[in-house]
């Protein structure tokens, strides 16, 4: 496959030539914007994590434990898991410090946030916006979507004036820390910048739960690649591919590079496969398997699932090492290493 480096496209997209070579983005940023978060125990009752428990919430990477908190409120006072994910995930969208998500989040190449969001119930209902700018919870702008209209996927401009319409306040998205970030990567970019370093954090939060009654939902919420090309829309907010539920069957979200999940129609294949009777975990690995194989064996990149079916059973796999997800179940909640395939 042939690769364009960011370098030579801007040079001719906008003239740009800075030289220098690229820093891993964590090291663009003093201190770790996950400080502080921790397993907490929650109130409910004790039972093994994972084990078909209900109701159980999983998330994605470390910024999942506070959203499994918000959400395991909702689940534990006996409330819905659409309510609970949405919760879940607003609570990384309204951190400045979780500079991969919502508010805060890192821009795109011409220094503007713009946000991915899905979600979606047990009835099967599902509402998206995509690319849009200046609102912080996009999450929230895609359950009114699913919610007010009869369309699923709202982008851009039109999901900006959709949001003002529903009353949602419109904001600054980019912080200082972010904008020092943009700028410190505009001066070191080099010819080996091809959007997707490998040091690249990949920290969109997916989340899956099962409430009380059994029933399934989910959400996803990303401010996508960093320093993305303006207008680029990555695997979080389709459905199908950033998350997908099925009440039948089970629900997946995923992580990491978007474009592969896309091609694969990752989360619907996870749920799919989990359909024709694979664990959940073993779902995760056949549509990674997929990947794999797409890549001769070897893709540099990452991608993880997580995934949930309907008796309460999880499951969780990535491509590389380094992944995390968030388990909250039976009164706790906790970081946990998955496996990786590579
Ligand atoms: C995307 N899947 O936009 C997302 C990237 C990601 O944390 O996971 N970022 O492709």
């Amino acid at each position: 496959m042939s690769k364009v480096s960011r370098r030579s496209f801007l040079k001719v997209a906008a003239g740009l030539g800075a030289a220098g070579s690229l820093l891993p983005l964590r090291s663009l940023f003093s201190g770790s914007p996950f400080k502080g978060l921790s397993a907490a125990p929650l109130a409910g009752p004790l039972a093994a994590p994972g084990s078909g428990t209900k109701p159980l919430v999983i998330s994605t990477w470390k910024h999942g434990l506070p959203a499994n908190d918000a959400a395991w409120k909702i689940l534990s006072a006996g409330g819905a898991a659409l309510d609970a994910v949405e919760a879940g995930v607003r609570v990384p969208e309204g951190d400045p410090n979780i500079m991969s998500v919502g508010y805060g989040g890192l821009p795109d190449e011409d220094c503007k946030v713009t946000l991915d969001a899905s979600i979606m119930g047990p009835d099967g209902r599902a509402g998206a916006v995509a690319f849009i700018q200046n609102y912080r919870h996009p999450i929230s702008i895609a359950r009114k979507v699913m919610e007010t209209t009869d369309h699923v996927f709202i982008v851009g401009e039109g999901a900006e004036e959709f949001a003002r319409k529903q009353g949602f306040s419109r904001e600054e998205l980019l912080t200082d820390a972010a904008r020092e970030a943009w700028i410190k990567w505009k001066q070191r970019m080099s010819e080996e910048d091809d959007w997707f370093p490998k040091d690249l954090d990949h920290d969109t939060i997916g989340m899956v739960a099962i409430d009380g009654a059994g029933a399934l939902a989910g959400a996803c919420t990303t401010s996508g690649l960093a320093f993305k090309i303006h207008g680029r829309v990555g695997d979080s907010p389709i459905i199908g591919a950033g998350m997908y539920v099925d009440s039948s069957v089970g629900a997946a979200a995923s992580t990491g590079k978007g474009e592969e999940v896309i091609k694969t129609c990752g989360s619907f294949l996870v749920v799919e496969f989990m359909r024709q009777g694979l664990s959940p975990k073993e779902a995760c690995r056949k549509a990674l398997e997929r990947i794999i194989k797409r890549h001769q064996g070897k893709p540099t990149f990452q991608v993880a699932f997580i995934a949930l079916s309907k008796e309460g059973e999880i499951g969780a796999l990535s491509l590389q090492k380094d992944f995390q997800y968030a388990l909250a179940s039976g009164g706790k909640n906790e970081l946990i290493d998955a496996e990786y395939l590579l």
